[in-house]
């Protein structure tokens, strides 16, 4: 189907990836889920736990058939899931102060009396983003596990994060080698609250629309080393601000520790640096602001091969096609 661009008469050409236009679009993401959805890899802390893949499977389920506009299902969690939360929780908690930036801290004891969060309970996904939604419009929708980068990221131009709602394997609380629900509420919900990160990740998205597979790749890159890893300067000291390194014990310690390599944010650079995925990361790059950062992320989107450009209407809930650049 063809679509016509806001003013021109013009038509996308017939080369351009599918892209999702009203928030309901985002329906069609749920079952399309890579590895580790359902089954989980050999290294898998759970793999071997029969009774563990179950309750996974009954977790997803309400991801599976989740559709837009409805409230997210809550989960009774068992002790088992609780007392992995609170392993977690404990420990990173206490490092916060040190080691979060001050967007993080401010927020935190926020999500602590508004949305349940503490060690003796795992918060509801509902509660969570009803309170972004208060905040900055983000919301939460529940996934089954990895989306691809592309659907990933098209969610985040509509202000949406895919976000599990199943935990680690209790075996090793302080281990996961994919998201899981202390990941997403610990290290990234907090963020989303904050008006300028919100439209720093929103911007991500909008470029990520319609963009190229390379472009995506970059893109995915460039979301790597911010909202998973990044770190930022505040005053004369540096701060974490990605989620990666925000759930991560072992990891929020070495990043701040003087041992690994920071670089300036500069997305054109950035967007190429390799990165490995199991271990800590070799560099981290170091943004000025989430201000800032967005700016270059917009001018960096514009040097991009796409010959077109989008802006999210939030009121329709759906993208606007526009021609200039
Ligand atoms: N899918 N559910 C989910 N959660 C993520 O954090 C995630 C993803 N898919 C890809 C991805 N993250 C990133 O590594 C980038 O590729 C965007
Ligand atoms: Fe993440």
């Amino acid at each position: 189907k063809q679509v016509h661009i806001v003013g021109t008469g013009a038509e996308l050409p017939e080369s351009t990836p599918w892209f999702p236009r009203k928030m309901d679009d985002l329906d069609t993401f749920a079952d399309k889920v890579l590895e580790m959805g359902e089954e989980l890899d050999s290294d898998h802390p759970g793999a071997k736990d029969a009774a563990y893949r179950a309750r996974r499977a009954e977790i997803t389920k309400i991801a599976k058939t989740y559709k837009t506009g409805q409230p997210i299902p809550r989960v009774d969690y068992s002790q088992v899931e609780i007392d992995t939360w609170a392993a977690v929780f404990e420990k990173l908690s206490t490092m916060f102060p040190t080691h979060a930036c001050r967007e993080h801290q401010y927020v935190f004891p926020l999500l602590v009396q508004n949305c349940g969060y503490g060690t003796h309970q795992i918060p509801q996904l509902e509660a969570v983003s009803k309170f972004l939604k208060d905040c900055t419009g983000f919301t939460l929708r529940p996934v089954m596990g990895l989306l691809t980068s592309r659907d990933f990221l098209n969610g985040l131009a509509f202000r949406v994060f895919h976000s599990t709602q199943y935990i680690r394997h209790h075996s090793k609380p302080l281990y996961t080698p994919e998201p899981d629900v202390c990941h997403e509420l610990l290290g990234h919900a907090p963020l989303f609250a904050n008006p300028d990160f919100a439209d720093f990740s929103q911007e991500i998205g909008l470029a990520s629309l319609g963009a190229t597979d390379e472009d995506i790749e970059r893109l995915a890159t460039i979301y790597w080393f911010t909202v998973e890893f990044g770190i930022c300067r505040q005053g004369d000291q540096i701060r974490a601000y990605g989620a990666g390194l925000l759930s991560s014990f072992g990891e929020l310690e070495y990043c701040l520790s003087g041992k690994p390599e920071l670089r300036p944010f500069e997305p054109a650079k950035v967007a190429q640096q390799k990165y490995p995925i199991t271990e800590y990361q070799p560099v981290y790059f170091v943004a000025e602001s989430f201000k800032d950062a967005q700016m270059r992320v917009r001018e960096f989107a514009n040097s991009l091969n796409r010959p077109f450009s989008v802006r999210y209407n939030a009121y329709t809930e759906s993208i606007e096609i526009l021609d200039s650049k």
